[in-house]
């Protein structure tokens, strides 16, 4: 299939990035994610696996995200964006992971042929492809790697934007932008402003300006934990927009000092300690909420001070339960019924029992591996399909039928008629792409600002079971295979049996381990009646995890 100066193109470009002898690349839960110096020849090959998918695709635009989002400054990685704005179809990750796993350039040349001919792609047609990256030092070299596999795609054109530095979701709206533009399902403008611009004013549309009845209760002013990445610049220009409406206060904006990405801040470090950023200790007042976005700005966490000074989190499957139970009663206020729309809640098994418990009684829920690809699709199957998971990461997404349904509508009073209006402006202010940090807080404002309520009122809504995260380092984290939506071990071969017996000890006890995809490391997690027996079990699994498989005895868990 590939024509002889195709072959000797890939072979050239190719021996600029090879692949170092004894590493393996896995395509993972957010695509590829390692260390950045390992990266090169991954970027590469990406390049070449996104226009192949363009080409496939009938040239339509596809995105490539450089990100490693929530990891450690000297990780790095790459995700594949669909031309809807959603992830990579999970059937290419395989091709891509063949590709990038190539021993030479002439394996590479074979893996491309058997991936053109296996998906039938004809080479001929053109490519698109556009690409950010987030704020990472190592981005530019892996930027110019990508682009080297972008040149050396087989076939006809392939023509590629860089879109610089820009936040995961923004990324993703622009690709669904661009492939709509001019059709009926024309989702905006398809520019770093144009998204800025149909937030605010999907906002403005929501929270009349200040001063009126429906924004009485909206703060004053948010401080906004930026994790010293790529959310600070997104932040600052949205808070542009927003002026006169809520005044944004980006917080941990270094973006141009080395080692200070995620480090102390950010998404992941409140979820992961459950406390305050040392950072936002002076500046955050009783009663006073705040959030964090992680660094690439597609994740949110929430937190207050109560009026005893004491910092309560409001994670993701908080979230979840306001934003679910907010739709049910503009629904009902509109004059839907259930039977038109059903609104339906995608968790995964780190949800805490208690918001599954909370949200089962209202609403239908499922339960789905980690990863916002395996969320988003569960979620496409409700009218109004809300997911997150409890690290902050999620959206919600509403079925054509759904805007139909909106669209066409007949309210019978005018209360039912602003109800109406207020579900539209919603459809619009979510990022229906992805889970957006930065859209997610303005939503989390809107409700918590209709309803008059504060951190406390919204923390209410259920009581979190005490829980915890422990991460384990073993040899060989592939030996750990789940089943579930990953809530049972099915390998190593009976280790779950003794997780069972163990768990049963503990009341109100829940465990699961699961091998991370971001990270070199085994996730457990635990829950219990009360907080010391959750730290209890937690810990005694992941020493299990780890004398079942061993490695470095320095990080056995104490
Ligand atoms: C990524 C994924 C999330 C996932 C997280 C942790 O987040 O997008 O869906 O929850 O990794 O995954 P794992 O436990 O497999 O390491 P992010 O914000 O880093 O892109």
């Amino acid at each position: 299939v590939l024509s002889e100066s195709d072959k000797s193109k890939v072979v050239d470009l190719a021996n600029r990035h090879t692949k170092p002898s004894g590493t393996t690349y896995q395509y993972g839960t957010a695509g590829f994610r390692m260390k950045a110096d390992q990266l090169d020849p991954v970027m590469f090959t990406v390049g070449i696996v996104a226009a192949l998918r363009s080409k496939k695709l009938d040239s339509k635009i596809i995105g490539v995200m450089v990100t490693a989002s929530h990891n450690p400054e000297e990780d790095n990685g790459v995700k594949l964006v669909d031309p809807r704005g959603d992830m990579l179809e999970q059937a290419w990750e395989g091709y891509a992971t063949a590709l990038a796993n190539s021993s030479s350039p002439e394996e590479l040349v074979h893996q491309i042929h058997q991936m053109v001919t296996a998906l039938q792609i004809d080479l001929s047609k053109p490519a698109n492809v556009i690409y950010a990256r987030d704020t990472r030092p190592s981005g530019p070299a892996l930027v110019s790697a990508l682009v080297d596999g972008l040149k050396a795609a087989p076939g006809g054109t392939t023509t590629y934007t860089d879109e610089g530095v820009l936040t995961t979701p923004i990324l993703h709206y622009l690709v669904r932008c661009k492939n709509t533009l001019g059709t009926e399902e024309e989702y905006g403008v398809p520019t770093e402003e144009g998204y800025y611009e149909k937030l605010a004013t999907a906002f403005k549309k929501l929270l009349k300006p200040r001063g009126s009845i429906d924004s009485q209760n909206a703060p004053e002013e948010l401080l906004v934990d930026c994790a010293n990445g790529v959310g600070t610049t997104a932040t600052e220009k949205l808070a542009k927009h927003l002026e006169g409406y809520i005044k944004l206060i980006p917080v941990n904006t270094s973006i141009d000092k080395l080692g200070v990405l995620n480090k102390g801040c950010g998404a992941d470090y409140v979820k992961t300690q459950q406390k305050l950023p040392p950072s936002m200790v002076p500046l955050l007042q009783p009663n006073q909420r705040a959030c964090s976005l992680d660094g690439d700005a597609d994740r949110l966490m929430y937190y207050y001070l109560d009026r005893n000074g004491k910092f309560k989190m409001l994670d993701g499957d908080k979230i979840a339960a306001l934003v679910a139970g907010f739709f049910g009663e503009l629904m009902e206020h509109a004059g839907i019924s259930k039977e038109e729309l059903d609104v339906g809640v995608v968790q995964t098994a780190y949800a805490n029992g208690a918001s599954t418990h909370y949200l089962s009684q209202r609403v239908p829920v499922q339960c789905v591996p980690t990863g916002v690809k395996h969320l988003h699709h569960a979620a496409e199957h409700y009218s109004i399909g809300v997911y997150f998971e409890a690290n902050g990461h999620g959206t919600v997404l509403f079925s054509a039928n759904a805007l139909n349904v909106l669209r066409r509508h007949q309210a019978t009073s005018p209360a039912q008629q602003a109800s109406l209006e207020n579900l539209i402006a919603l459809t619009e202010l979510i990022n229906q792409t992805v889970g957006d940090a930065l859209s997610d807080m303005l939503l989390v404002e809107v409700v918590l600002a209709y309803r008059g309520h504060g951190g406390a009122e919204w923390d209410s809504l259920y009581t979190d079971l005490p829980n915890r995260l422990v991460k384990v380092s073993v040899k060989d984290r592939g030996a750990f295979k789940t089943e579930d939506a990953e809530r049972r071990l099915t390998a190593p071969q009976g280790l779950q049996d003794k997780l069972d017996a163990l768990i049963k000890k503990y009341e109100g006890g829940r465990a699961f381990v699961r091998p991370s995809g971001t990270e070199d490391v085994v996730r457990v997690y635990a829950e219990a009646t009360h907080k010391v027996e959750a730290d209890e079990l937690a810990f005694k699994v992941a020493g299990m995890v780890y004398d079942e498989v061993g490695g470095d005895p320095a990080s056995r868990p104490k």
